[in-house]
């Protein structure tokens, strides 16, 4: 048994004895489920942020082959959500794309329904391939067309269906890695399959959707925004206007972001989505934010540099192509012949913490 040590005893022990020392008493306390910050304190407060998950990009060619075959390999039912979901490479097994988020391609083939659940984890759809399928939200049904960007707001019953002849395929962007952190999931399958319509389609959007507001009504969806269905037409027009009419931004191109018209803050509480079109020619500066970023590639072709310390990734991207690019790594973006990309991040809750961080390089 080794004698009490003062501090100044143990400044002059050996550095094998005093390595000794710490490993014997890492040992001894750890039963009682006792460790020592110091050998991780660098980890646990980086001087920045030392994500994980690495930059990733998945090519629609090389994706549908395998979606399409999970077509015939289960149907929508047995599946509940026929889904492939996009793992970060680094985070493989934890149904992540990054640390906070999760992304998957959902295919519903003609005449499959995906039966009615709700559950706390909130649900972006942003249509990818094909025209008509719907999704209902709390009643209402909403028709989807290639761009579109569609909600399922928190604790709201859904079911998707697709009643034409051709497969219809979206993007899955979910705040599930999120909520299990949190461990607040919650989740309930409806009565029936397919819910009961109680409202005319497009009742959500003229009610919300045109800078107006009823009177006396609360948020029907808390803290998430009243429209559930943003069409693409309307904010291709937008971008193509901005793009003709107004400056271009160095780094963003013509960059928007999607609101809650009640709050004017993002459409999710845990999720914020962006459009932007790229002109044709563009060449962008870098920037880095905390905020790590799932893209969707609308149309047009284009690249994005993704770097972070001596790492470089270049993407060539296409209509229906997915990237992801990781908290803190730098991206750059260049398109010779203009493109239009939607994206989404877990920006609201930075923002909602105060540690949202943004650098515009030069
Ligand atoms: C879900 O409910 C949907 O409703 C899609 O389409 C993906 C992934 C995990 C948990 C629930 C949907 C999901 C999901």
């Amino acid at each position: 048994m080794n004698a009490p040590l003062t501090p100044g005893a143990v400044n002059a022990l050996g550095a094998a004895q005093a390595a000794e020392l710490r490993k014997q008493l890492y040992a001894d306390m750890s039963p009682l489920n006792l460790t020592p910050l110091w050998e991780v304190l660098h980890a646990l407060v980086p001087q920045q942020p030392q994500t994980p998950c690495v930059p990733a990009l998945w090519k629609y060619d090389e994706v549908r082959p395998f979606l399409m075959r999970a077509g015939t390999a289960i149907t929508a039912d047995e599946a509940v959500r026929r889904v492939l979901i996009l793992e970060n490479p680094a985070l493989r097994g934890q149904s992540a794309i990054t640390q906070s988020l999760y992304a998957g391609l959902q295919l519903i083939m003609p005449r499959e329904v995906a039966p009615s659940h709700r559950h706390t984890q909130s649900a972006l759809r942003f249509i990818v391939e094909g025209s008509g399928a719907y999704t209902a939200v709390d009643g209402e049904r909403t028709t989807m067309h290639p761009g579109d960007f569609i909600i399922t707001p928190s604790w709201t019953w859904h079911d998707h269906g697709n009643d034409t002849d051709e497969p219809v395929v979206w993007l899955d962007g979910l705040d599930i890695p999120t909520i299990r952190f949190f461990d607040a999931g919650f989740a309930q399958n409806d009565d029936g399959k397919v819910q009961k319509v109680t409202r005319p389609e497009g009742t959500s959007l003229a009610t919300y959707g045109n800078n107006m507001a009823p009177l006396r009504r609360d948020a029907p969806y808390g803290a998430t925004s009243p429209i559930f269905s943003y069409p693409y037409a309307r904010t291709r027009d937008a971008l193509h206007q901005l793009e003709r009419d107004a400056p271009i931004d160095d780094w963003d191109g013509v960059k928007l972001r999607y609101v809650n018209p009640s709050t004017g803050g993002s459409p999710m509480p845990t999720m914020a989505t962006f459009m932007q079109r790229l002109p044709a020619g563009f060449n962008g500066k870098a920037y880095r934010q905390t905020d790590g970023a799932v893209f969707s590639v609308v149309e047009g072709t284009g690249s994005v540099q993704v770097a972070r310390g001596d790492a470089t990734h270049t993407f060539h991207f296409g209509p229906r192509d997915h990237f992801v690019v990781p908290s803190w790594h730098t991206a750059r973006f260049s398109s010779q012949t203009g493109c239009v990309l939607f994206s989404f991040s877990d920006r609201p809750v930075h923002q909602a913490l105060g540690i949202h961080k943004e650098e515009r390089l030069s």
